[in-house]
This record gives C-alpha cells, sequence and structure tokens, in this order.
C-alpha cells in the first residue's frame, strides 16, 4: 500500500512549481509530521537587542550605542538598546524560559566591546566577561548548549571611526577578538558563528543607511565590506580550526541571510538567479562553491559597469588567489537565516529608480512583494514558506548539500499574547523545511527568532519577535509567554509537528528533566 503520506508528499511538491500559490491552504498537509533522529531546536536573540547596560561595568560604546545617541529618531520610535532586555542584569529569567520550551541550545551573541572596551586584546574586562561566564553556565547546568556568534552587527565605535569592515585590517582585529572568545569560552561552548547576516551589515550599513553605521556609499562600500568581512570570518575559522578544534571538538560556521527570488515571468529567469547571487550568493559562493570566489556574474556585471562610469577598476574588489583558497571552505555548516520572498524581473531602462552606482544598478534587476502576499508587523515580512523549500532544495543543489543550521525564523506582530499569526508562520515554514528534509537537504537544526522581543534595530520596539512577550513598562522587563511559546514547547518535546495541538496556555511549567 503507497502510504498516504508519499501521495500527499507528491502533491505537494507538484504544488512548489506554481509561482505563489501557498501550500498551507491547500488542506492536504500531514497532520503530525516527525523530526529527524537528533534534530535540534533552540532560539536566538543578539547582544544589542537584549543586554542593555549600554555602559555598565567598563562595557564601551559600539555603533548602535553611537548612532541612537547621536541621533535617536532614526529609529522609528526615537528609542535604542541603553535597556532593552536588560538582560545583562535578568540573565537567569532568560535560561528559565529557555528550560520551559525544553531548547537543545540557545543562539546568543558576544558584544566585542563589552568584552574587549579599547577593541583590541590589551585589556579584557572582567566584569563582561563573568556576565557570559554567568550566563554560559547556568545553561550548562540544565544541558542546554550555547550557540554562540562572534560578531552580530555590534562593532566597536572606535573599530568603526578606523573604517570598520572597509579596512581590511579588520581582518586581524576581529581575527584577534575571535582568539580571545575561543580562549574564554571554547572549553563550554561547541557551536560557534563567527558573524550574522553579512548582508545587512554590509549593503544596508555601508551601501545605504537602514543599519548602523548609515554609511550610504552605494555601489562601493558594501562591497568593500564584503570582501573585508570574509576574509576576516575565514580568519577566526582558521583560528578555531588550527588552534582550538583538536582541543574542543566544537563546530564553526557562518550565518548568512538567505532570501528567495522567484521569477515574476518564465522570461525572469535569470534576472532572479542574478538577484539570488547578488543578494546571497556574493557570501555563499565565496564560502561554499568548489570554485571560491565572488560569483561570476556579479565579476562581470560589476566590472562592466565600472568601466562604463569611468572608474579605474571594478568597484567589486579582487580577492587575491591566496584569499580565495583561504576563504573556500572556511564553514562546518551554513547558518541560514530564513524569512521571505520576492518576485523578481529584469528591467535595464529603471536607473532612475537606482542610486548610480549602486548594488540594485548593478544587478538591473526589480524586486518586490506582490499587494496580496500576506505579512507581518514588519513591512518586508510576508509568509512565504514556499520559497523556504525552494531555498534549502537550491542550497543542496548548488553547494553540495552542506550541512545546514536554520540560525533564525520567525515573525513579528505589533504584540500580545494571542499570536495565531506567529503560530501559522512557523508551522508553514517548519512544514516546508520538514519537506526539502525529505527530499535530502541536510538541516539539522531549527532556531526560532526570537525567545523575547527585543530591540528590533530601525524598528525599535514597534515590532515584536518574541516567543515571550517583553514588558518594556516594568523595570525587571517582565517576559509572559505568548501562545506560540506553548506551541513550540510541545513541537520540542514531541519532536513533531502537530498542526492540530491547541494549548492550554494558563500555566507554563518546566517538564522534568529540564
Ligand atoms: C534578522 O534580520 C536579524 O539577524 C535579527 O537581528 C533581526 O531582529 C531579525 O532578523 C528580525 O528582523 O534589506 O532593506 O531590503 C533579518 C534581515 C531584514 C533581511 C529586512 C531582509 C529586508 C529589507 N532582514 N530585510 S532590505
Amino acid at each position: 500500500m503507497v502510504p498516504y503520506s508519499v501521495i500527499f508528499t507528491l502533491i505537494l511538491l507538484t504544488s512548489y512549481v506554481s509561482v505563489s500559490t501557498s501550500k498551507a491552504s491547500d488542506g492536504m498537509r500531514h497532520d503530525v509530521r516527525h523530526f529527524p533522529d537528533g534534530f535540534l531546536f533552540g532560539t536566538a536573540t543578539a547582544s544589542y537587542q537584549i543586554e542593555g547596560a549600554w555602559n555598565e561595568d567598563g562595557k564601551s560604546e559600539n555603533i548602535w550605542d553611537h548612532m541612537t545617541h547621536e541621533n535617536p529618531c532614526v529609529i522609528d520610535d526615537c528609542s535604542n538598546g541603553d535597556i532593552a532586555d536588560d538582560s545583562y542584569h535578568q540573565y537567569k529569567r532568560d535560561v528559565e524560559m529557555m528550560r520551559e520550551l525544553g531548547l537543545h541550545y540557545y543562539r546568543f551573541s558576544l558584544s566585542w566591546s563589552r568584552i574587549l572596551p579599547t577593541s583590541f586584546p590589551d585589556k579584557i574586562n572582567e566584569a563582561g566577561v563573568a556576565y557570559y561566564n554567568n550566563l554560559i553556565n547556568e545553561m550548562l547546568k540544565y544541558n542546554i548548549e550555547p550557540m554562540v556568534t562572534l560578531y552580530h552587527w555590534d562593532l566597536p565605535q572606535k573599530l568603526q571611526e578606523l573604517g570598520g569592515w572597509a579596512n581590511p585590517h579588520i581582518v586581524d582585529w576581529f581575527g584577534d577578538y575571535a582568539r580571545i572568545a575561543f580562549e574564554l569560552f571554547g572549553d563550554r561552548v561547541k557551536y560557534w558563528i563567527t558573524m550574522n547576516e553579512p548582508r545587512e551589515v554590509c549593503y544596508q550599513g555601508y551601501g545605504y543607511t537602514t543599519k548602523a553605521p548609515r554609511l550610504n556609499i552605494h555601489g562601493i562600500a558594501e562591497y568593500m565590506c564584503a570582501k573585508n568581512l570574509l576574509v576576516a570570518h575565514a580568519k577566526a575559522y582558521h583560528i578555531y580550526d588550527e588552534e582550538y578544534r583538536a582541543l574542543y571538538g566544537g563546530t564553526i560556521g557562518i550565518t548568512l541571510s538567505i532570501t528567495w527570488h522567484e521569477p515574476e515571468s518564465e522570461d525572469d529567469a535569470q534576472a532572479a538567479e542574478d538577484e539570488n547571487q547578488f543578494e546571497w550568493g556574493i557570501y555563499v559562493h565565496p564560502v561554499f562553491s568548489v570554485t571560491g570566489d565572488f560569483p561570476p556574474v556579479m565579476k562581470e556585471k560589476i566590472a562592466a559597469k565600472s568601466a562604463a562610469q569611468g572608474f579605474a577598476r571594478s568597484r567589486l574588489p579582487e580577492f587575491t588567489a591566496e584569499e580565495i583558497e583561504y576563504v573556500r571552505g572556511s564553514s562546518d555548516f551554513l547558518g541560514m537565516n530564513y524569512y521571505t520572498a520576492y518576485l523578481v524581473y529584469r528591467n535595464e531602462s529603471v536607473y532612475s529608480a537606482h542610486a548610480v552606482p549602486s548594488f540594485y544598478d548593478d544587478m538591473d534587476c526589480v524586486r518586490y512583494q506582490p499587494a496580496n502576499w500576506e505579512g507581518g508587523a514588519s513591512k518586508w515580512l510576508k509568509k512565504v514558506s514556499w520559497s523556504f523549500y525552494k531555498s534549502l532544495m537550491k542550497i543542496k543543489e548548488d553547494y553540495n548539500n552542506p550541512i545546514v543550521y536554520i540560525t533564525e525564523n520567525g515573525y513579528s506582530t505589533t504584540g500580545g499574547l494571542d499570536d495565531d499569526d506567529r503560530i501559522l508562520y512557523i508551522r508553514e515554514y517548519i512544514d516546508a523545511m520538514l519537506d526539502a528534509i525529505e527530499d535530502g537537504a541536510n538541516v539539522q537544526a531549527y532556531t526560532a527568532w526570537s525567545l523575547m522581543d527585543n530591540f528590533e534595530w530601525m524598528q525599535g520596539y514597534t515590532e515584536r519577535f518574541g516567543l515571550y512577550e517583553v514588558d518594556y513598562q516594568s523595570p525587571e522587563r517582565t517576559r509572559t509567554p505568548r501562545k506560540s511559546a506553548f506551541i513550540f514547547k510541545e513541537m520540542v518535546r514531541s519532536h513533531a509537528l502537530d498542526w492540530h495541538y491547541e494549548p492550554d496556555t494558563t500555566v507554563m511549567t518546566i517538564d522534568e528533566g529540564h
């Protein structure tokens, strides 16, 4: 007998061929789907978004402190991360929430300027180190593995004044910082992530003004940033590989923001592929492809445009042969942050729509999200779960099926404990992920963004991504589980996605063994 699940899978697969139908509404989903043995669950946060204590105990200024203090209303609600979730003081409650959820691991990031107030290894801030030791030790007491990101966007301000990621010396600065982190925490931390979302760092922060440091030097700075950041990542990888791996036996990789670009029509297939290459191939290709280096389409297009525009050389910096080898293969896994998708069409006559030079002008594409795509509180965050499947399959096929950890996936609301929209989003995306796993994608972990509400960068506290709601009026930043927290907890506990599970949300408990 052919099991129903096989038939359903076939039906679901065929639905992926069509462009924008969300299969979740087709009523054909499995009721209960089990995760593979050993599959891991966690939640994620980042230092600037949760810690607060921005100038306590010797921490120095980072680019987010600097920007939000100099120019508060670049943030939608003119807020900042000075206190944020106060996790610097509330970390025990954070660990308690991890226990409530029954997490296998928790992904958080280190604040460079908290550990190294001068930015350099000449002075280690013991109080900052103690905070991370306390957090890590508290987690390990309950068998929750730390997954640590070295860099989640909060560069020490001093290094920014020296050019930040546009200065090639940052390869050494980042390497020095990474070595100190491995030295301090490597005996207990087995999962390391060098960088979170280089695209957002470089494109938004250096090319445009939608992240600190808001340089707005488009068509130039984002490419300089991309190259230096990739070499710096590789430096940290090789330091771990050569100096710490044998000792500690951990794993280290990079986290990239992947966004699917779907052709608007058949004629736009090449445009959508170009857009995928520009948006994330720029980071995946150098690290995960067989040949290394930036994607050929970027090298060709940017070199040609640069020449036509009168530049003396391509605005996309070249890697030396040595650097190509250094970066190629420098990741044990691909950390994938996945949220949304766009439709793309080719348009070479929209120069006026894009600054010249710029990243978008360079690729000759336009992307957009159709008005009828449903979404969360964040303008950009449309629920497009079929695109998650497509992205995972493309990573599998184009890059020799690397180990993938989903290091972020999640949904925003404007608040409230009844978050059925978030639950639907998470279930749909996890369903799509399970389809990809069934079809051979090597996905081994899923991380929900976020454990709790936090400072959502330019949107401040106006957009809420938490499984736990945070009350910003209360001094201790009281955390309360949303309905989605109960759903997530059950998914981890049962090791299965159950579309019909309805939780009792009256009381959150810590299960035995956690
Ligand atoms: C992640 O970024 C971050 O890692 C995390 O810190 C953040 O809180 C979370 O997700 C929720 O936002 O780039 O201008 O074209 C998500 C990155 C942000 C990438 C929005 C796509 C689309 C607008 N995404 N972006 S733009």
